[in-house]
């Protein structure tokens, strides 16, 4: 199963602008109860670079682009978002990367829980040995 995941966000525009509405729980799937948007970007600044334990997010480049890494400890998948009409999944348990952020980047960030430190992993390896015991236990239980 693909690690991207993405969500179609239409576009209502007509000949005065593009335009883009999101509800929550309606052209996404989860209650939004944060959203954060990172700008002032620059190529060689990657970002990211942890999984959460249980929020689900959606980003939307709702300017420019940029590429994720997107990996689940068992399978690593990249993609450039680059459209104000496309939202990708970052589930929970899932290592992210964003890197080669073009200068005019504005990445728009849809979260299902407020923040909260404690649900960051910051360590790759921290990661790989979480989810290879959460797959160990499933395959026990
Ligand atoms: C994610 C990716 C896509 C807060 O105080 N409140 C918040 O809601 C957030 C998101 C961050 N912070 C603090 C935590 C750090 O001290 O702001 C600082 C920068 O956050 P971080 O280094 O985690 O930023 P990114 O760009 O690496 O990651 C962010 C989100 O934190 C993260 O949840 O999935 O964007």
């Amino acid at each position: 199963m693909s690690l991207v995941k993405l969500v179609d966000l239409p576009n209502l525009g007509d000949n005065r602008s593009g335009f883009v509405v999101i509800e929550s729980t309606q052209s996404i799937p989860f209650e939004i109860k944060r959203l954060y948007y990172i700008f002032n970007t620059s190529g060689d600044k990657p970002r990211g670079f942890h999984a959460h334990i249980d929020l689900k997010q959606i980003a939307v480049c709702v300017k420019g682009s940029c590429r994720f890494i997107l990996d689940d400890g068992f399978h690593k998948e990249e993609f450039i978002l680059s459209s104000p009409t496309q939202g990708l999944m970052i589930e929970s348990l899932t290592w992210h990367e964003m890197h080669d952020f073009s200068e005019d980047c504005v990445l728009f960030v849809l979260a299902n829980r407020h923040y909260d430190e404690d649900d960051y992993i910051r360590n790759y390896d921290d990661f790989l040995r979480f989810v290879k015991n959460k797959a160990g236990e499933w395959v026990c239980s």
